[in-house]
Parts: structure tokens; C-alpha cells; sequence
């Protein structure tokens, strides 16, 4: 805590007046998501043609740790759909892949995991212990978490199905992304994922838990600007307006 207040003190110092009185609106990134026509292979190989459409989008926020080095982490994703599906490109370069705890719900944000933030709504606000919005946890072993209404962690392996392969210089993942509403209740196995349409907006933000062979992430890398709350940057868990918006476009 003495360090929170410490950087909050030095942050302070460094802003001028005006701009301590703003609290700065977050400025939301507005990515258009390519349609389709067939689906992506979810095989960790980007060799569809309609990779080659959608824009990448970086992974270049530091929201957790110091000194970050581009060999250490650097990543970046891009977005198409479908229907059913929101599909997920990214590459991602890390020296070290850990998977530290066996237990796929026990400290899933210290293990390394690709992190997909997903608002079906668009609505933003609190979704720390409710549905408004999820934080899936991808792990390296393909096991989805993310924490309930009971405030637990859960399996969502239903909601995202992945693989990622390496190449000599990074590692290609691909996602399929069920999109479930806020009225999803946890182990509900009939619940319907909702059909996608043109013009859809979304909140959504990809960001990577970086561990390197230690008992935590030394670095939390996401794909947002986020304005610190109390010197934290951590807030995509919480807080589903600090999201990006996505758009689905033709
Ligand atoms: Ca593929
Ligand atoms: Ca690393
Ligand atoms: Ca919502
Ligand atoms: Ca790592």
C-alpha cells in the first residue's frame, strides 16, 4: 500500500493542475471486426485468407510490473466473425512460457494467460462479480476461468475454444469466442450464445499475463490506455468501461 500511495504521490507531482481536476475520460479504442464468410480453423496456423483483412490492433499497455522489453513480451491481435463466432489472431512473443499452478482455478492470473475482456452489451461498469461482462482466462493448457456472481473462480471452457502453436520468433494463437449476454448463469449447460449481426457493437480488450518461471505474472500487459484508479492500472477485471469498442462490419 505504501507504494500505491507513493506513486500516486509522484503522479500527482508530475500532473499540472488542470489536469488533476479532469478526470481524464478514458478515450476508448474503436476496432472494426472483418466479417467472415467461412470460419477461421482453430489450429494456432494463421494461413486464412481473412487474417489478411482485418487490421492488427497492439498489445503495448503496461498495466502491471516495470522495464518491460520487447523480448520479454510483445504481442498484438486482430478480430473477424461470424455468426456464432467472434475468432481471435494474435502473436505473441515471450521468452519464458510457465504454467506454474496445475490447479486450472487456483491463481489463473498468475500463470500465464491470454486474457479476453468481453462486454456482449457494450454497457461498460462493474462486472467484477457479475455477467455484464466477462475476463476469460486462456491458459496454456486451453482452460477458460474467470471468477461468478459467487465470486469463484469458474471454468468457461464452453465459452472459448483455442490453440496456440510457436513459430521460431512468436507464438500464433487462435480463439473462438462464444459471445454469452449478461443473463448467463454459471454452470448452465443449456444456455445460448448470442447470434452476431452486422453493425454489433461490443466492449472488448485482449490483454497477457506474462510469467516467466516465478509464482507470479511479473508483467500484465493489455491493449487499452487505462486511467489509474488509486495508481492502478489493473481495472479490466473490475470495470468493463476501461474495454475498447469493437464493431462488426461487413
Ligand atoms: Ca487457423
Ligand atoms: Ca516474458
Ligand atoms: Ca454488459
Ligand atoms: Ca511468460
Amino acid at each position: 500500500m505504501k507504494t500505491l500511495a507513493y506513486m500516486g504521490l509522484c503522479g500527482g507531482l508530475l500532473l499540472s493542475s488542470t489536469q488533476i481536476q479532469a478526470a481524464e475520460p478514458h478515450t476508448r479504442s474503436h476496432y472494426k471486426v472483418p466479417y467472415a464468410k467461412s470460419a477461421p480453423v482453430i489450429d494456432g496456423v494463421a494461413d486464412e485468407a481473412i487474417w489478411d483483412k482485418a487490421p492488427w490492433r497492439q498489445i503495448d499497455q503496461v498495466l502491471i510490473g516495470d522495464g518491460l522489453k520487447s523480448d520479454d513480451f510483445s504481442g498484438r491481435f486482430k478480430l473477424v466473425w461470424t455468426k456464432s463466432h467472434l475468432y481471435l489472431l494474435a502473436e505473441i512473443v515471450d521468452d519464458v512460457m510457465a504454467d506454474h499452478y496445475a490447479d486450472p482455478l487456483e491463481h489463473y492470473w498468475d500463470d500465464e494467460a491470454l486474457e479476453l475482456f468481453v462486454d456482449e452489451d457494450n454497457s461498460g461498469g462493474d462486472h467484477q462479480y457479475n455477467h455484464s461482462a466477462f475476463a476469460y482466462h486462456i491458459a496454456l493448457d486451453g482452460n477458460v476461468v474467470d471468477s461468478g456472481p459467487d465470486r469463484k473462480a469458474h471454468l468457461y471452457n464452453d465459452h472459448v475454444q483455442s490453440r496456440w502453436q510457436r513459430t521460431p520468433e512468436y507464438t500464433v494463437w487462435e480463439a473462438a469466442i462464444a459471445i454469452y449476454d449478461e443473463s448467463f448463469v454459471d454452470e448452465d449447460r443449456s444456455a445460448k450464445p448470442v447470434k452476431l449481426k452486422l453493425g454489433k457493437k461490443m466492449g472488448f480488450m485482449v490483454a497477457y499475463c506474462d510469467n516467466d518461471g516465478g509464482l507470479n505474472r511479473e508483467h500484465f500487459i493489455g491493449s487499452e490506455e487505462i486511467v489509474p484508479v488509486n495508481g492502478d492500472k489493473n481495472r479490466g477485471w473490475i470495470d468493463a468501461s476501461v474495454f475498447g469498442e469493437i464493431e462488426l462490419v461487413k
